[in-house]
């Protein structure tokens, strides 16, 4: 596998010690200052250094972002579109290669590696249809001889903060709808998971230079929370869309606001599947398994909670136990495993934590959880996913742990289920298992689930790239991906033409000189 993946490093141009900053071909200086080791979680061997950047190279790619909107935002949208084209084709070639550094650097499977990537080129071909339908509206003016009408411009510099779990999808949702939108990007990655951003600045940069694009439409930016706030703070970067933990959000969403910014926000989630009587429960178990195992229970959409009709709990519980029963925890890269490892040892223990606490409240485990030992678990980041019966409004329930723990809530009436289902701070993902159509109807209706997502017959996780991507409450309210998202990147002008030899006022107002 080493031999493997230092071919993979090689092939995406990962060096042992990377710049701190790139503007798309030019990478800053090797200084060797201040630097961060990217780790494996799946072995615990340090994989590569970067650099963080001091606040002089953020103002140089400041400066080299600046220039190059005012190229970017005049290339005829098609013509961007031709250019993110071209990046959808890079990814398809690199994508063995990219998803298997995204499995190894953040220790998701690699199936769940590769679906990423195919999740960046899913963005990519929405946004070259896209970069033709940037569509504003024509109203009719109460004036005669007057036509009004929107158009839709880019914002500018968009600063994009990425975490950890989808180290390089959630980063072009963003920037493949900013770039044909007009606006130039700088990412600041995780600082847990920078190289395959460096990868994926590489790859991009290699088809702008291509086609005569100037530095500065791609930026990358690695460091930690210094560098992300230089961003937040400055009045030069429009908009800010950050990806991350409820905490974080909040201090992007003051920071940003302060100065009257805009921001988008995509946080924590706290996603619930109502496994009703009407349920087809071999399908329920694929679903509940998978969201709340997948990416070892790190994804905002992964399932936290159970809400199971009093009926069929005890059945479906013996379904998970014996399904959990059957997962293979490990190596993430190979294909055999269902489980990898949580991203770093402080994932490890706020998982610990979590379980202990949930015991103190009363929480009964009924498959246990802990942290796995052995030759294979050397990075000592792997765990067992484990199982709780619980009450919803436990503190440890309320909050959002990213990490394979299910809590399982009993429930006796649809409403009382759908009110346990919105009864936490988050409003990511929600989904009900069932055949029944009047309970389907019900739960997507204004008094069913108040999530940003939410879906019949479908786990809460794995949403597609064509809708619409976010939630409300804690989640932050921002929309990411799909649909009308787009508009977050660009402000709207509204233009009224007046072709008459008069001037008349709206409301009627006479002013006759
Ligand atoms: C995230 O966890 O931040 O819906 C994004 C999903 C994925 C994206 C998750 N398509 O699970």
């Amino acid at each position: 596998m080493q031999n493997n993946i230092s071919t993979v490093l090689k092939n995406l141009g990962i060096l042992d010690l990377n710049p701190a900053f790139s503007t798309g071909n030019n990478w800053g200086a090797l200084t060797a200052a201040i630097t961060i080791d990217s780790v494996s979680p799946v072995d615990g061997k340090k994989i590569a250094r970067v650099q963080v950047a001091t606040a002089e190279d953020y103002e140089t790619v400041i400066k080299k972002a600046s220039a190059a909107f005012l190229f970017w935002r005049n290339l005829p949208a098609p013509k961007r579109g031709d250019i993110i084209r071209q990046f959808a084709e890079a990814l398809r070639k690199n994508k063995e290669d990219l998803g298997t550094l995204v499995s190894y650097e953040m220790g998701k499977s690699l199936q769940e590696g590769f679906g990423e990537v195919q999740e960046m080129i899913d963005i990519c071909d929405f946004a070259v249809g896209l970069s033709r339908q940037l569509y504003g509206l024509t109203m009719h003016s109460e004036r005669p001889s007057h036509r009004m009408y929107e158009q839709w411009h880019p914002l500018g510099i968009v600063g994009i903060i990425s975490a950890f779990n989808f180290p390089v999808a959630v980063w072009s949702w963003n920037a493949a709808l900013a770039w044909v939108c007009g606006n130039v990007c700088i990412w600041k990655p995780s600082e847990k998971t920078p190289l395959t951003a460096i990868a994926c600045q590489h790859i991009i940069a290699a088809v702008f230079k291509a086609n005569g694009v100037p530095e500065g439409v791609s930026n990358l930016i690695t460091g930690d929370k210094e560098v992300g706030e230089l961003m937040t703070n400055d009045t030069r970067v429009p908009l800010i869309s950050a990806t991350g933990s409820t905490r974080m959000g909040k201090a992007v969403a003051v920071a940003v606001g302060a100065r009257l910014g805009k921001s988008l926000l995509e946080l924590g989630g706290n996603n619930a599947i109502i496994i009703s009587e009407h349920a087809d429960l071999d399908m329920s178990l694929i679903g509940a398994v998978f969201g709340a195992v997948g990416t070892a229970g790190q994804r905002c959409t992964s399932t936290r909670r159970l809400i199971i009709h009093e009926s069929v709990y005890d059945v479906f519980t013996a379904k998970l136990i014996k399904a959990y029963g059957q997962l293979r925890i490990g190596d993430p890269l190979d294909q055999h495993n269902h489980v990898g490892p949580l991203i770093d040892k402080a994932a490890v223990n706020a998982y610990l934590d979590s379980i202990e606490k949930c015991k103190a409240e009363g929480g009964k485990f009924v498959v246990e959880g802990g942290l796995l030992a052995g030759p294979q678990y050397a990075s000592g980041c792997y765990v067992k996913p484990c199982i709780a019966a619980v009450k919803n409004d436990y503190q440890i329930v309320q909050h959002e742990t990213f990490a394979p723990i299910l809590y399982l809530i009993k429930y006796k009436t649809l409403d009382e289920a759908i009110a346990l289902q919105n009864g936490v701070p988050q409003g990511l993902s929600a989904a009900i298992m069932t055949l029944n159509l009047r309970e389907a109807e019900q739960f997507l209706s204004a008094s069913g689930a108040d999530c940003g997502i939410a879906n019949v017959n479908i786990g809460t996780s794995g949403a597609e790239i064509g809708g619409a991507f976010g939630g409300e409450k804690e989640t932050g309210g921002g929309r990411e991906s799909g649909s009308d998202a787009w508009k977050a990147y660009m402000r709207r002008q509204t233009n009224t033409i007046n072709y008459s030899n008069t001037l008349p006022l709206a409301q009627g107002i006479k002013f006759d000189l």
